[in-house]
């Protein structure tokens, strides 16, 4: 049976791994670190499945992936742990560079100690680009734009650095935005479809947001995810850009939300100036010829497609709070 190491297994992306691998039969271990709230929701569904293991840990913490690393020897190793938000990352970047920056080397150096063998994946961005023009490829210099795309950068490097210095099989995948059902309400495609979902139901009648002329290359997860098991699974390690080709603004994403919930996005929407970032990432478009080439990786899933996915998923959330607040009222 082939094993599997995940950090973030309670992310986003690190859940559809987890699902997808175990589909595979592979044995299934994730990193979780201590919170005193519950944080395993989006791999609720899969929890009782007997090759799936979940350890604590934390990326901050050596000695803990050490022993995770270690005490498994896993075939492959999804890195997905990070402090992800990009605005975030501005008002902490001490931590967002020990988490999602030295938490990669801590990473990669458990590997070479205790177990060079395993494969290892590291979630790279299309974040690492920053202000470079589109369409983005493997060859397009980086200009990073915040603490959290510094950090990435000295992960991105570190695992080649590991490839090339110690032969460990180690690959980047440089994904663009991925998002879905499952992405955490705080990043803007999710915070729009929940928005206007419970606003169609008179939950909410505002929805603030910050720069709308910003544009995505947005991709849903799931593809995202495959990807990922493709490329660790390539004979040669190898860094690989991941993302549709498809480029939408901010704005596009929030009239086609409204307009398919027959609402006008203009009557509800209001700026706010602490959504801006200090520097910002104006065009974001992946140039995935290299994966296609390789791999023949497509994303099975449209963006229009996962627009309607999330607006389904949101839906059904708000008419379960309207349900329950229309009980309450009575
Ligand atoms: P996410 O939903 O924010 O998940 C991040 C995961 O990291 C969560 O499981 C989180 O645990 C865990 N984590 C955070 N700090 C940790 C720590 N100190 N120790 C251990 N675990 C920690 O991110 P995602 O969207 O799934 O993205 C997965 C990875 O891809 C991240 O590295 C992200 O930076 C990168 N990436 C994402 C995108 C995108 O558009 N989604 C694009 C390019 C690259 P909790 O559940 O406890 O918070
Ligand atoms: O912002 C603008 C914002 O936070 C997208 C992470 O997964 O993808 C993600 O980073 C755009 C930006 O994602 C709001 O200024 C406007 O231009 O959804 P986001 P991100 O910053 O692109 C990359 C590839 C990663 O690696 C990251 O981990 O939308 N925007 N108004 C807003 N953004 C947010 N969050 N909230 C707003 O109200």
């Amino acid at each position: 049976m082939k094993t599997a190491c995940i950090t973030g297994i309670t992310g986003q992306t690190g859940s559809y791994l987890a699902e997808q691998l175990l589909d595979e039969g592979y044995k299934v271990y994730g990193l979780v670190r201590r919170s005193s709230t519950f944080n395993t929701e989006r791999i609720d569904h899969i929890y009782d499945n007997e090759n799936l293991q979940l350890i604590y840990g934390d990326m901050a913490d050596y000695s803990s992936l050490l022993s995770f690393i270690g005490d498994v020897k896993p075939d492959e190793f999804y890195n997905m742990a990070a402090q992800s938000h990009v605005r975030v990352s501005f008002d902490i970047p001490e931590y967002t560079f020990d988490v999602t920056g030295t938490g990669v080397l801590r990473c990669l150096e458990a590997i070479r100690k205790s177990s060079p063998k395993t494969k290892f994946l590291q979630a790279s961005t299309s974040e690492l680009f920053g202000n470079s023009p589109p369409p983005q490829n493997e060859d397009t210099p980086f200009h990073p734009r915040s603490p959290y795309a510094v950090a990435k950068i000295a992960g991105y490097w570190a695992t080649v650095n590991y490839r090339e210095a110690y032969d460990i099989h180690a690959c980047n995948s440089i994904s663009f935005n991925h998002e879905g059902e499952r992405r955490h309400e705080t990043f803007v495609t999710r915070k729009i479809t929940r928005a206007a979902t419970r606003i169609r139901l008179g939950l909410q009648d505002k929805l603030t947001l910050g720069n709308l002329e910003a544009k995505r290359d947005w991709t849903h997860a799931f593809d995202v995810a495959r990807a990922m098991r493709m490329i660790i699974n390539l004979n040669e390690p190898d860094d690989y850009v991941v993302g549709s080709g498809e480029m939408h603004s901010v704005q596009e994403f929030l009239e086609l939300v409204f307009s398919k919930l027959g609402l006008n996005w203009k009557g509800f929407v209001e700026f706010d100036p602490r959504y801006l970032r200090p520097s910002e990432v104006d065009a974001l478009c992946a140039d995935p010829s290299k994966l296609k080439k390789v791999t023949g990786w497509e994303p099975l899933i449209s963006f229009d497609q996962m627009v309607d996915n999330m607006i389904d998923h949101d839906t059904k959330l708000a008419e379960k709070e309207k349900l329950l607040k229309d009980s309450e009222d009575k």
